[in-house]
């Protein structure tokens, strides 16, 4: 953006912006609004201080308090939401952060009067589709854990938000955001850092984009989701093809007929089940 326009928000709100992608985007975003708010939980954001831009305000917050989540909102118009956890866990690890956090946002961004919500969705939505399979945004949801179930309820809690109560909000459904591709199955998931700045930036500023679901991949030979409709949309164009990179990982690649192999959501299927309920107790002898 030009220095000398007025930039389109009055206060954005970056969380997770102690998080890897958090970090990189956080130096991207300013530029957007007159005020950048960085929030994390407190270790993260006092640890990795050095690494964030001196302008903007930083707040500690866990999404899971109610009380402080509605008092980061205030005053916010638009939210870059990176919080959260980012990886297949036992549904009670996930479910704080990503299932009541969740819901905390939406509800203090409704008080707010917040106007737009940028999600990080996650391809696990979609984790087990076949790796022979092409699908779209409007293919049915099949989540590959809790991870991605918990990513498919703040996609409910997106459209309900946008249905009710006038909340526009972009899910990004982000693939694997590395400098560069990590193994074969990246080849196909892969999201470059300037295409993710980029993607990030298009779902804050396009006009009118309601609740909108996207994949969030570079345009990459081997992509596995077509998500051309919500790209031009938002007016996303990538500039990076994994391709590029194909002779450095074609040969990493996961154990031939496993779920990891097979599925789409790679790894994450190889994670899990941990919710095992306790052994049921002894059965009492009774007295006589
Ligand atoms: C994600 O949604 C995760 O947050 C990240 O840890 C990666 O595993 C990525 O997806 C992926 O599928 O590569």
């Amino acid at each position: 953006m030009n220095a000398s326009m007025t930039p389109p928000f009055q206060t954005l709100l970056l969380t997770g912006a102690a998080g890897t992608l958090g970090r990189q985007l956080a130096h991207e975003l300013g530029g957007l609004a007159r005020q950048l708010v960085l929030s994390d939980l407190a270790a993260p954001l006092a640890a990795r201080a050095d690494a964030l831009p001196a302008g903007a305000v930083r707040l500690a917050c866990e999404l899971s308090d109610r009380v402080a989540m509605r008092a980061l909102l205030r005053g916010v118009d638009a939210v870059v939401h990176m919080g959260g956890e980012s990886y297949e866990k036992a549904f009670d690890l996930v479910a704080p952060a990503n299932i009541h956090g969740l819901f905390n946002l939406y509800e203090a961004a409704r008080e707010a009067g917040t106007r737009r919500i940028v999600l990080a969705s996650s391809n696990h939505v979609t984790g087990c589709y076949g790796v022979d399979e092409r699908i779209g945004p409007d293919a049915p949801a099949r989540p590959d854990g809790n991870y991605g179930l918990s990513k498919l309820f703040g996609e409910g809690l997106a459209s309900l938000y946008w249905d009710r109560h006038g909340i526009e909000s972009v899910c990004l459904r982000i693939g694997t955001a590395t400098p560069a591709p990590i193994d074969r199955r990246s080849l196909s998931t892969w999201l470059s850092p300037r295409d993710l700045a980029q993607l990030v930036r298009c779902a804050l500023t396009a006009p009118d984009v309601g609740c909108l679901v996207a994949y969030g991949i570079s345009r990459n030979s081997r992509a596995w989701w077509d998500s051309t409709a919500a790209w031009q949309r938002l007016g996303y164009a990538p500039q990076d093809d994994a391709e590029a990179h194909a002779a450095d990982v074609e040969s990493i690649t996961f154990a031939a007929d496993s779920a990891m192999a097979r599925c789409q959501g790679g790894s994450f299927l190889g994670i899990g089940p941990f919710d095992h309920l306790p052994p049921d107790p002894q059965p009492q002898e009774t007295p006589r």
